[in-house]
C-alpha cells in the first residue's frame, strides 16, 4: 500500500476532481517511468563499462562518424537490456488512465517500448525506438540486414552503416509526433510531467506550453525539476507509487 492509497489528503486540493473531469490529459514521460523497471534513466545509464563516457557525446551523429563501432554496441547492449525488462506499476497506470479519460496523449522521450507493452495505445515517441534501426545514409527503417558480424551491420540496399532509430542531440525531431506532441500541449486540460528531469529541449517546453494556456500541470518525480514552480502540482514519489494512486 503506497502512502499514496492511504490518503487523498496526499493530492492537491481538487487534482483528483480535475483528472476524473478533464477531457483532453496530455502525459510526458522520461526515462525516470522505466526506473522501476530496471532501465537506468539517462544520467544514471553510464554506469560500469560506460562509466567513462557522457551520453551527450554518445548519443550524436558526430560520435557515430567518429565512432560508428562504439556507438552501435552501446545501443546493443541498451537494446539487449531493455528487452529483458517488463513495464512496471507506472507505465500500466496510464495505460489504464487512457481507459477512463476521454483523450489521453502520451508523449514520451523514452526509446523502450514499455508504454506499448503495458496496453497504452496512443504513444507519441519524441526520441525514436531503439528497437528499431535505420540507414545511416538513406534514413530508411530496415527489418532485416545481413548478420555477418561486421559492426556497425550495413544496409542491404546501398551498404551504408545501420544505425538505431533514436533522435540524436543535435538532429531535428520526428515532425508528427511532435506537431501532436504539441498540438496537445496546447488543448489539454491537465499535463502529467513523469519521470523527466525537463533538462532536453524541445520536450521540455511542453509542459510550459500547456501552463500558459491554463492547463492544470503536475509534475510527479522523486526530487525537484525545473519545472516546479507556484502554479504546478508537485506529487513527489516514484511514478510507480505515485500515478496507480492517482489512477485508482
Ligand atoms: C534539437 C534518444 C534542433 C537517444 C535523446 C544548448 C547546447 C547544445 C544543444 C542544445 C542547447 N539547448 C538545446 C539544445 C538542443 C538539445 C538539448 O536539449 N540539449 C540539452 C541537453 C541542453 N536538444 C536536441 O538536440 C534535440 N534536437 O533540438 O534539434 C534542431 C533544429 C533544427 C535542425 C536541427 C536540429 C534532440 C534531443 C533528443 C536527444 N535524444 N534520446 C538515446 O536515448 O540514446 S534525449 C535523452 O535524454 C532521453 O531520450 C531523454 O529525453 C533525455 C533524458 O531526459 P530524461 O528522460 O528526463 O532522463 P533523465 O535521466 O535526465 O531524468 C530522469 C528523471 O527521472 C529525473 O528527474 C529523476 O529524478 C526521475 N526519476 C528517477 N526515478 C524515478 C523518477 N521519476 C519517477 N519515478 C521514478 N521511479
Amino acid at each position: 500500500m503506497s502512502n499514496y492509497q492511504q490518503s487523498e489528503m496526499a493530492f492537491p486540493v481538487g487534482l483528483l476532481e480535475t483528472l476524473r473531469g478533464a477531457r483532453h490529459v496530455a502525459v510526458l514521460t522520461g526515462a525516470g517511468i522505466s526506473a522501476e523497471s530496471g532501465v537506468p534513466t539517462f544520467r544514471d545509464v553510464m554506469t560500469g563499462l560506460w562509466a567513462q563516457y557522457d551520453p551527450q557525446e554518445l548519443a550524436t551523429p558526430q560520435a557515430f562518424m567518429k565512432n560508428p563501432k562504439l556507438v552501435w554496441e552501446w545501443y546493443d547492449w541498451r537494446r539487449k537490456l531493455v528487452s529483458q525488462v517488463a513495464p512496471n506499476a507506472g507505465h500500466y497506470a496510464l495505460a489504464e488512465m487512457e481507459r477512463h479519460v476521454p483523450l489521453l496523449t502520451l508523449i514520451t522521450q523514452n526509446v523502450d517500448s514499455l508504454h506499448q507493452q503495458a496496453g497504452s495505445t496512443r504513444v507519441l515517441e519524441l526520441h525514436g525506438n531503439i528497437h528499431r534501426v535505420k540507414c545511416f545514409k538513406e534514413d530508411t527503417v530496415i527489418e532485416q540486414w545481413e548478420k555477418n558480424g561486421e559492426v556497425p551491420p550495413r544496409c542491404p540496399n546501398c551498404g551504408g552503416m545501420l544505425r538505431p532509430d533514436v533522435v540524436w542531440f543535435g538532429e531535428s525531431l520526428p515532425e508528427q509526433p511532435f506537431n501532436e506532441a504539441a498540438l496537445a500541449a496546447l488543448h489539454c486540460d491537465v499535463f502529467l510531467s513523469i519521470g523527466t528531469s525537463g533538462l532536453v529541449e524541445p520536450a521540455a517546453s511542453l509542459p510550459l506550453v500547456a501552463l500558459r494556456r491554463n492547463a492544470r500541470v503536475v509534475l510527479v518525480n522523486p526530487e525537484e525539476t525545473p519545472l516546479l514552480r507556484e502554479d504546478v502540482d508537485f506529487l513527489r514519489g516514484p511514478a510507480g507509487a505515485v500515478l496507480p494512486a492517482l489512477v485508482h
